[in-house]
C-alpha cells in the first residue's frame, strides 16, 4: 500500500490550488511548517493560500516569510468545496478542535490533508500523514521537499529550521532523531545562514523581560521533595515589569533544569483563567496530565488552559502531577 507520505506528495502533484492552516495559538512548529509548505507549493507553481491561525505569528517570528499578502485568506472567505480548491492542509493539529472555530464548517466540505506528529491524533483528515516518531511537522515538510526534489533553501529552509528547533529545544529533547539532524545537515549544505537565523531567534530579549524573569524566578517553588518545580506569573508581575505574556515563555526550561525536578510546571495568569505548560524528563508523560485539563501536547512537553484563579490552578496541577509521579513510583 502506498504510504500517506507518498500520497500527500501525489496530492500535491495532482492539485493546483491549496489552502493551509495550523493549530490555534500557533507555536514555532506550526508557523515554521506553514511558511515552509507555502514555499514548497509555490516552488512547484501551485496556488497556495494561508489562513493564519489566531492570534497570528508573535512579534518574535515577524521575520518569517509566508508569501505575499494576496496569499492570505480570512477564515470567512474559505468556501469548500470550491472547484478552485483541491485540498486543505491542516498542520500540527492532533484533532479538529485545535483548528480555529471559523474554519470548522469548511473542514466538513474540504478535502483535508492532515500532516501531524501528535501521538493522540484522531485522524480527522481525508488523508492523514501522522508520524509521532517525527520531531516536528517542519521535519515532515522537509522530507516532502526532498521527495519532491525541492531544494531546502530560502524561506522554506528557514521555516523548517524554526519548526525543528522549536519542537526539539534546539535539538536537545528526546524527540531529536537522526533524520532531524540529517535534514539539518542538508539545510546547511544548501547554504543556510545559521548565524543570521539564530541571531533572529535568540536576540529577542529586552531588559523588561529580564526583570520579569528575575521576579518570577525569585518566587519559583518546589513540591514533592523537589520532584515538581513551579514557576508562575500573575498579571501584576506583567504590569510591574511592563511585559507581555509572550515574555514569560521559555522560563519553564530553567525549572526543568533543577537537579531534583522530574516535572516542571509554568502558570501564567490571563484575563479568563490560567495558561499552563508542563515539561518533563524521560518517561514521565505530561501529555496525559495535560489531557486531564483538556490540554494536549507530547510526552515531554504539553500544556493547556484552566479556568480558575492562579492559586487554585497551581494546586490542581501540582496534585495531578504528584499523582502521576506516585503512580509511576518515581
Ligand atoms: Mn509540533
Amino acid at each position: 500500500m502506498t504510504s500517506p507520505r507518498t500520497r500527500i506528495a501525489e496530492a500535491i502533484h495532482q492539485g493546483n490550488s491549496f489552502l493551509l492552516t495550523a493549530h490555534v495559538n500557533p507555536d514555532g512548529d506550526a508557523l515554521g511548517s506553514l511558511a515552509a509548505l507555502m514555499h514548497l507549493l509555490k516552488n512547484l507553481g501551485k496556488k497556495a493560500e494561508l489562513i493564519m491561525p489566531p492570534p497570528g505569528a508573535p512579534h518574535k517570528f515577524s521575520w518569517l516569510d509566508f508569501g505575499s499578502q494576496e496569499e492570505r485568506l480570512r477564515p470567512e472567505a474559505v468556501r469548500c468545496p470550491a472547484s478552485s480548491v483541491d485540498a486543505f492542509f491542516v498542520l500540527d493539529c492532533g484533532n479538529r478542535d485545535r483548528v480555529q472555530k471559523e474554519l470548522q464548517l469548511s473542514l466538513d466540505s474540504c478535502r483535508i490533508l492532515n500532516i501531524d506528529h501528535h501521538p493522540d491524533n484522531t485522524r480527522f483528515g481525508d488523508l492523514n500523514w501522522v508520524d509521532p516518531g517525527r520531531s516536528s511537522v517542519g521535519e515532515m515538510i522537509a522530507l516532502l521537499a526532498v521527495d519532491l526534489d525541492i531544494p531546502l533553501t530560502g524561506p522554506l529552509a528557514e521555516g523548517v529550521y524554526l519548526a525543528m528547533v522549536s519542537d526539539t529545544g534546539f535539538f536537545s529533547y528526546s524527540n531529536t532523531g537522526p533524520e532531524t539532524l540529517r535534514l539539518t545537515a542538508r539545510i546547511l549544505e544548501s547554504g543556510f545562514d545559521l548565524d543570521s537565523l539564530n541571531r533572529r531567534l535568540q536576540r529577542q530579549s529586552s531588559l523588561n523581560k529580564i526583570h520579569l524573569h528575575g521576579l518570577a524566578m525569585s518566587r519559583a517553588s518546589l513540591y514533592s521533595g523537589g520532584k515538581i518545580g513551579v514557576i508562575r506569573a500573575d498579571r501584576a508581575m506583567f504590569a510591574q515589569t511592563r511585559t507581555t505574556p509572550e515574555d514569560f515563555e521559555d522560563l519553564i526550561n530553567h525549572i526543568r533544569g533543577i537537579k531534583s525536578v522530574l516535572v516542571a510546571v509554568s502558570l501564567r495568569e490571563e484575563e479568563d483563567g490560567v495558561k499552563f505548560s508542563l515539561r518533563s524528563w524521560g518517561e514521565v508523560d505530561v501529555k496525559s496530565i495535560a489531557a486531564r485539563f483538556n490540554g494536549g501536547g507530547h510526552i515531554n512537553a504539553a500544556g493547556g488552559n484552566i479556568r480558575a484563579p492562579l492559586d487554585q490552578a497551581e494546586e490542581q496541577l501540582v496534585k495531578a502531577v504528584k499523582e502521576r509521579i506516585e503512580e509511576m513510583n518515581l
